[in-house]
């Protein structure tokens, strides 16, 4: 499906991560993979990582700096002279964006962070990596469906996620003619560490399993398969959507049970 394809990933943290699941089905369909990591906190782990998943190179780059990314794409250029593929699997937000009420928690700089972070800086990576992206290449990104509907808490990452996706379609609608494609998907909620770090999550994961149509949560793997598929030729016909990996939870209307 994506034999011989060099793509990047950026968001790998922990073996949590859905980058990481992400990575291990690239990996077993025969990609060769680039990591992205923060920093060094995480430099051991995607070394060990990559050297079991990746045959690659790995790269330190906070996205919140414009120099860092330059260097990122300039090393990945420089050790495959093109990219096929791109996996942005970043978010953050500071701790008080995301907890109670919108109009108590918002400030201008928490909004400013959120958006840079975890919004412009996927049209940062493709700004800098489009000229050097090949014809049938694709770069995804992941969301959540706070986005679409005020989902408590989420707040201002659901406002950056609202933007990403718009993103997703810009950049889709004038790279679609250069045969590079963008999506997005948007997962169900999953246990990793930026999720672990959110108060009631876990009744959350609950409540969300009882009420999706297939009677349980998504896992990182159905979020991987999916991603594959968006990176493969398989998904030529497909680019500026948001394609929800969240067992249907989306299509229902409220329960007035
Ligand atoms: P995670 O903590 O494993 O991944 C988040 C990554 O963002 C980490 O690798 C972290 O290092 C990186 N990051 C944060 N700030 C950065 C910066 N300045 N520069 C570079 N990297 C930075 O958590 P995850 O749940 O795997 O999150 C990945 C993506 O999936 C995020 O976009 C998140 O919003 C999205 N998502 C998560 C869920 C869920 O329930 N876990 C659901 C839907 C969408
Ligand atoms: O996008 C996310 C989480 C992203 C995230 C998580 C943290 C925790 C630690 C961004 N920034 C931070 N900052 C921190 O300091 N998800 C989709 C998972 C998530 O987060 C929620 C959710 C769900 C689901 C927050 C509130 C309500 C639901």
């Amino acid at each position: 499906m994506v034999k011989g394809k060099k793509i990047l990933v950026v968001g790998l943290a922990n073996k949590y991560s859905i980058a990481s699941a992400i990575a291990s089905t690239l990996h077993e369909n025969g990609a060769i993979l680039g990591f992205s990591y923060q920093n060094e906190r995480f430099e051991k782990f995607i070394n060990e990582f990559s050297a079991e998943n990746g045959k690659g190179f790995t790269e330190i780059c906070d996205l919140s700096k414009d120099d860092e990314i330059k260097k990122l794409i300039a090393k990945a250029v420089k050790k495959w002279g093109s990219i096929d593929g791109i996996v942005h699997s970043v978010g953050f937000a500071p701790a008080d964006q995301i907890s109670g009420n919108i109009e108590d928690c918002i400030t201008r700089e928490g909004f400013q962070i959120t958006h840079d972070v975890s919004s412009y800086s996927f049209s940062a990576l493709l700004k800098e990596a489009h000229p050097y992206m090949t014809e049938n290449s694709a770069a995804i990104t992941l969301t959540y469906i706070g986005s679409q509907e005020a989902t408590p808490n989420y707040n201002v990452m659901g406002m950056a996620k609202a933007s990403l996706e718009a993103s997703v379609r810009y950049f889709a609608s004038t790279l679609g003619s250069k045969g590079i494609r963008v999506n997005s998907i948007s997962a169900g909620p999953i246990k990793t560490l930026a999720a672990s770090g959110i108060k009631g999550f876990k009744t959350m994961l609950n409540k969300h399993g009882d009420n999706t149509p297939i009677a349980r949560n998504i896992t990182a793997k159905e979020v991987g398969n999916t991603a594959a598929f968006l990176l493969s030729d398989m998904s030529s016909g497909i680019t500026g959507q948001t394609i929800y990996v969240d067992g249907g939870y989306n299509i229902q209307a409220t329960s007035f049970d």
